[in-house]
This record gives structure tokens, C-alpha cells and sequence, in this order.
């Protein structure tokens, strides 16, 4: 038997029915062989962040952050999440575009590794609001890897996103 890891993602959209987008993406985690006890946390809106910065012509996001236990093994895990992102019509134009469902591994377990197909945790998680407020939401006591507490780190930066309707 695999090692059950705990692992915690982060999901998000701007184009479309976001927040249907968004649970029907939770339901098809959550039906994934090798992943289990899937929880969200509330769910934030906030402006499109772009390579040249806050975009505030592009549709705004709605993200939330999502714990796991999984079987998966990290790489496995990237496979299982870019298939339900493509099954939600993800399409891959432009670094930091618009579209329907993106997922990202922010932490799995307490492993740090930095490789060209995946890095944990995820390099940006540390200064984007639209992963801290909702992680630190939540689990308050949690941590992430390098940086610690999720809460203080999201108290920063919290005028930066707003609670969805
Ligand atoms: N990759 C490496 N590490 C990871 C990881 N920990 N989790 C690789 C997931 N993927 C990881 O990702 C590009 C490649 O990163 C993957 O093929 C994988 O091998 P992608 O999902 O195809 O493209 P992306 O999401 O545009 O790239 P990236 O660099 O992950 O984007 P970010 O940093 O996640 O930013 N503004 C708001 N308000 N809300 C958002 O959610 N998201 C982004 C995307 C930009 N602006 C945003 C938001
Ligand atoms: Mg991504």
C-alpha cells in the first residue's frame, strides 16, 4: 500500500460559470482514484494578476484552496490535475491567461523539490493573497514550507482580494 500524504492545491478560474466551474472540478478531484478527503475553502474573488501586473480590464478570479489526502505520487498527481483542468475546457495560450480551471499544487506533505515539470511548494504560493486568505481560512495553524504561517503571511496582503458572493 502507497503512503497517504496530505496534500493542499490551489483552484481557480476567471472565464466562464466560475463557481460551477470550480465544484464541478472539486466533484471530479474528489472522484479521482488515489485522492481522498477533499475539502475547499471559501472562495475569494480578486483581480487577474498578469505578468505585467494587477489587470483590472481581464475578468476577475474566483479562487479557493483545497486539502487532499492522496496515494499519488507528486508527478501523478500533476497528470490527475491537468486532465480534469483539460475536461474542464483549459486552454493553454499565454503564461498567466485567462481560462476556466487552473489547479496548482501548492504543498504535498512537507517536501521541498524543484524540478522543470513541478516545484513545491509552488514557487508563488508565498506572495499571492488569492492562495493565503483563502488557505489561512481554512486551516489557520497552517504553514508553508520556507516561509511559515499561512495566517500572518495572508494578514499582509488581505486588502487584495474580497469574499465572493
Ligand atoms: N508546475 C510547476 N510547479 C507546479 C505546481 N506546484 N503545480 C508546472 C502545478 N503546476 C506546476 O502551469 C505551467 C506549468 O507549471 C505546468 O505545466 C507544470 O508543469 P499551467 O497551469 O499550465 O500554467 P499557469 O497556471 O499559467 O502557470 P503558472 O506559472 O503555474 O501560473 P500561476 O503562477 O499559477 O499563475 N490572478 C488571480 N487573481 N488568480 C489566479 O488564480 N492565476 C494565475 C496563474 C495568474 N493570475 C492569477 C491567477
Ligand atoms: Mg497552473
Amino acid at each position: 500500500m502507497s503512503e497517504t500524504v496530505r496534500a493542499v492545491l490551489a483552484i481557480g478560474g476567471n472565464l466562464g460559470k466560475r463557481r460551477k466551474t470550480i465544484r464541478s472540478g472539486l466533484k471530479a478531484l474528489a472522484a479521482t482514484k488515489g485522492i481522498s478527503g477533499v475539502i475547499c475553502s471559501p472562495l475569494v474573488e480578486s483581480a487577474a494578476v498578469t505578468p505585467d501586473g494587477v489587470d483590472e480590464t481581464k475578468p476577475a478570479y474566483l479562487n479557493g484552496v483545497v486539502q487532499i489526502e492522496t496515494t499519488l505520487k507528486p508527478k501523478e498527481l500533476l497528470t490527475e490535475i491537468r486532465r480534469i483542468e483539460t475536461e474542464h475546457g483549459r486552454i493553454r495560450l499565454e503564461r498567466w491567461g485567462s481560462r476556466t480551471l487552473d489547479i496548482d499544487i501548492i504543498t504535498y506533505g512537507d517536501t521541498i523539490k524543484s524540478g522543470k515539470e513541478l516545484t513545491v511548494p509552488h514557487p508563488r504560493a508565498f506572495e499571492r493573497a488569492f492562495v493565503l486568505v483563502p488557505w489561512s481560512m481554512l486551516d489557520p495553524q497552517a504553514v508553508l514550507p520556507g516561509y511559515g504561517s499561512v495566517a500572518a503571511l495572508a494578514d499582509e496582503l488581505k486588502d487584495q482580494v474580497w469574499l465572493a458572493k
